[in-house]
């Protein structure tokens, strides 16, 4: 069926529920499509009750009831349909809203699902916040508040990476909230920190792309603001959302100047950004990429109802505990970072590889990974392997490269892909950023295989776009 009759059925099945249990992923993208599908649900006069899960795997099966509330699954569900009908949930009582690869059940049950992956490419780069949002859209278009949720989740789920912003119906989604007057769409400084960060330290912690003589270089930064007018003296701690147009416009030319006179192509420099200007000034809610990594946070450290109440709107209590999971989230990533710098990795040809064990959490690995890439040879893909807590047969595989090398024809999901399911593992991704899970053991024998197929990536050259 096409996207809008699935669209309009999943909403009927709401209408029609009495109640409703939400089940979520607890990253950026789950959190927000739990909370704009909890909110329009509820909005309707329909209970609700949300379970975060970490993944929908047979052990969390049991928080899921099998009794007559609609059981809406979101950012997850597709790919598990099996779960489902070994656990002899009804087709009726059932609704997917997902934008992972769909895999059928073995046993031929068919259930309804409406998944970005289904309805060509003006959806594909959409997330499952935007397909509930969608959704929720179609209930009652007093949902447009919650436009501003669903750019969060397509942002956290890096939907607006590749292109630099967002695309085709996720886009639209951004429309929409614009048109609501809650988002800003604008364009500017490809950036992590644009509203809290004082500007030096975004610019100098800009690692794609690396900006010679300003990325990992504060001081210089600042110096170069100084230079620009931007600041009045090297302590000033403006932030690029103080900056006027004239002076955006100003500073990303500098930049791109600079990247220009040291041969490297300044095409990564700008990108789409959405800021929330009704939210409160120089905190992370006020754009998608920092209220993302807020949520994250939340979800990382296992309290994604944190994460949600501050999606409902808590500006209070909860987002007191929500900064503090954000300030402990860095802090760990930091501490993991500076550990594998210290540590060391292992250069076994085309990858570089390190293995942290159980010194941290699997679920922060794989940001430590990217971060500490950008002091390590940029040049080598990073493979950090890890422990899963709960899971002792598991090891977790984290892998990052920059966009330069993607050009030269590097896919990281496809040499992970291919090499976990060789060893009996899994892995998905992105081709910039993959993860695979491994049984343990076998991590000498999957980490030279990975390193080959990004050899023969290497020699194969770049892919046809
Ligand atoms: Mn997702």
């Amino acid at each position: 069926m096409g996207f809008v009759e699935d669209v309009s059925r999943a909403a009927e099945m709401i209408r029609e529920a009495n109640a409703a249990t939400l089940i979520s992923h607890i990253d950026a993208d789950g959190i927000t499509s739990e909370a704009i599908i909890s909110q329009a649900v509820s909005r309707l006069g329909i209970p609700v009750n949300p379970v975060f899960v970490r993944q929908l795997e047979p052990m969390t099966m049991k928080y899921i009831p099998n009794d007559d509330t609609l059981k809406i699954f979101t950012d997850l569900g597709g790919g598990q349909q099996n779960l489902l009908e070994e656990a002899g949930i009804p087709t009726d009582k059932v609704l997917i809203l997902d934008h992972h690869i769909s895999q059928p059940a073995p046993g031929g049950t068919e259930y309804f699902q409406v998944n970005s992956q289904f309805y060509g490419e003006e959806y594909t780069k959409c997330s499952a916040a935007g397909i509930t949002y969608l959704v929720a859209r179609k209930l009652d278009s007093v949902n447009k508040d919650l436009a501003k949720l669903s750019v969060v989740g397509n942002v956290g789920d890096m939907m607006a990476r590749e292109n630099r912003g967002l695309i085709g119906v996720a886009r639209w989604i951004a429309e929409d909230g614009a048109d609501f007057g809650q988002i800003k769409i604008t364009r500017g400084l490809n950036c992590y920190g644009l509203s809290t960060r004082p500007l030096h330290v975004c610019l100098s912690n800009s690692d794609d792309p690396i900006i010679p003589g300003i990325s990992g270089k504060p001081a210089e930064a600042a110096a170069l603001l100084c230079r620009t007018g931007i600041y009045e003296s090297p302590s000033d701690q403006r932030l690029w959302e103080e900056l006027s147009p004239e002076e955006e416009k100003m500073l990303t030319s500098v930049l791109a100047e600079q990247m220009i006179a040291n041969g490297e192509a300044p095409n990564g420099l700008v990108a789409e950004l959405y800021f929330f200007p009704d939210e409160m000034e120089k905190t992370p809610l006020r754009n998608a990429s920092e209220y993302a990594t807020m949520l994250n946070a939340c979800g990382r450290w296992t309290k994604p109802k944190i994460g949600e109440a501050v999606c409902f709107g808590d500006r209070g209590q909860k987002y007191r505990e929500a900064e503090h999971m954000l300030r402990h989230h860095r802090s760990i990533i930091r501490e993991l970072c500076e550990y594998i710098i210290e540590t060391g990795v292992e250069d076994i040809g085309s990858i570089q590889v390190i293995h942290t064990g159980e010194k941290y959490p699997d679920t922060i690995v794989g940001i430590g990974a990217g971060m500490a890439l950008s002091k390590l040879d940029t040049d080598k893909p990073i493979l950090v392997m890890c422990s899963v807590t709960d899971e002792p047969d598991l090891i977790k595989v984290s892998m990052r490269t920059y966009e330069k090398i993607l050009r030269r024809g590097v896919d990281l999901q496809e040499a992970l892909v291919t090499a976990a399911a060789e060893v009996g593992g899994a892995g998905g991704g992105h081709n910039i950023a993959a993860g695979a899970y491994i049984p343990k053991g076998c991590e000498n024998d999957f980490t030279r295989r990975v390193n080959e197929l990004v050899e023969g990536q290497l020699t194969a050259g770049p892919k046809d776009r």
